[in-house]
């Protein structure tokens, strides 16, 4: 027998520098991020027919989320500059990356976190990596706000979206998907908070399809939670709510850019509810063994009701990105679960439990 000769990946800066702003070797900080799992779906048929749905698994990322395929780009960047440290405001994830990120290059990382609103997987992340975790009580937007400002006045580098980097890096989900499906699926569906993603995904698909790689490009389909859906109410939600904290925004970053990926896809941005979002949640989980955050079923939820619309149909291939891994919020999981079954050492009391 040999042993496989395939090439060990090299992370996303490497895999499709050609497509990547030009950075130094020497500067490169990377976990390896990106070639995560497009798992076919087979057992959601009863809901969605014969589309050919497929889910990009971005919970399997270094940190357990998409941020890190942008996380290498900005603080890679950030480095050749010179800069020292990191900030951003953050709903989880993005701290939890901008720490490990900057811990790999040695640089501080200064996080800021709306009070009580991050779950817990991404708080523990970002304090085990060393950031310095502020908590406040404010929402993401506000804290954004003052992120920018200590951006401007200090040798600090922001790695939030709204630094073009995180764009560039995170086009590479698309990258990813066109090539393992030799083609664009027909419709991208994909959570949208501060927008960023729907806009660095837009940008990879385009990309792509203009060097002739791929010959088609997806409608775009950005879902927002009900209660922070600012895109789809056409004004900032100022005290966004949402059991989905990830996406609890109420004044999207990249607002336009979201809204002209949406507008020259042919795409749809639209909002699903909390009960929506949960449930797709479960089923994705129970049906598929796929175990991603409740905001990144908003992308399988707003699937769903553009199923039920008439939207999508058979024939058509759907991608969701699952934007992170369900144990980032091991709370939610429980809370919304049949908890373990309590019994004691009995070999009798186990095996009827069990219903033999
Ligand atoms: C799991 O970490 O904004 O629309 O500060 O963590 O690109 O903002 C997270 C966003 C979807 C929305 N799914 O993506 C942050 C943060 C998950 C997320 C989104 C986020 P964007």
């Amino acid at each position: 027998m040999e042993l496989s000769k395939k090439g060990l990946w090299r992370g996303v800066i490497r895999e499709f520098r050609d497509f990547m702003p030009a950075v130094k070797e020497e500067y490169i900080t990377t976990l390896l991020e990106g070639n995560t799992p497009l798992v076919e779906s087979f057992n959601m048929k009863d809901i969605f027919g014969e589309i050919r749905l497929l889910f990009k698994f971005e919970g399997l990322n270094p940190t357990c989320s998409f941020k890190d395929r942008g996380m290498t780009m900005a603080v890679t960047m950030a480095r050749q500059d010179g800069t020292e440290a990191v900030i951003c405001a953050s709903t989880g994830n993005t701290s939890a990356s901008a720490a490990a990120y900057a811990a790999r290059a040695g640089m501080r990382a200064y996080v800021l976190i709306p009070e009580g609103g991050v779950a817990l997987g991404k708080v523990s992340q970002a304090i085990m990596h060393g950031a310095v975790v502020i908590e406040v009580a404010a929402t993401f937007d506000e804290l954004l706000a003052i992120v920018k400002e200590v951006n401007l006045k200090y040798p600090v580098a922001i790695v939030n979206s709204v630094n073009p980097y995180r764009i560039e890096g995170q086009k590479s989900g698309a990258f990813e998907i066109a090539e393992h499906l030799g083609h664009a699926p027909t419709y991208h569906f994909l959570p949208v908070g501060n927008a960023g993603n729907i806009t660095a995904y837009w940008k990879g698909y385009k990309e792509y399809e203009s060097n002739g790689i791929i010959a088609n490009l997806p409608k775009m389909m950005g879902f927002q939670a009900e209660g922070a859906a600012p895109i789809v109410l056409g004004h900032p939600v100022a005290d966004p709510q949402t059991l989905a904290t990830a996406i609890k925004i109420g004044n999207p970053a990249s607002w336009a850019a979201a809204e002209k990926a949406r507008d020259e896809s042919g795409g749809v941005i639209d909002a699903v509810s909390d009960d929506e979002i949960i449930n797709a949640y479960k089923l994705v989980a129970a049906r598929e063994g796929v175990f991603c955050e409740p905001a990144s079923a908003a992308s399988i939820a707003g699937a769903i009701k553009m199923k039920e619309a008439g939207v999508i149909s058979d024939g058509d291939t759907v991608v969701c990105t699952l934007t992170g891994h369900g144990l980032k919020d091991p709370d939610r999981a429980i809370t919304v679960s049949t908890p373990p079954v309590k019994a004691g050492a009995e070999f009798s009391d186990i095996v009827k439990i069990m219903g033999f």
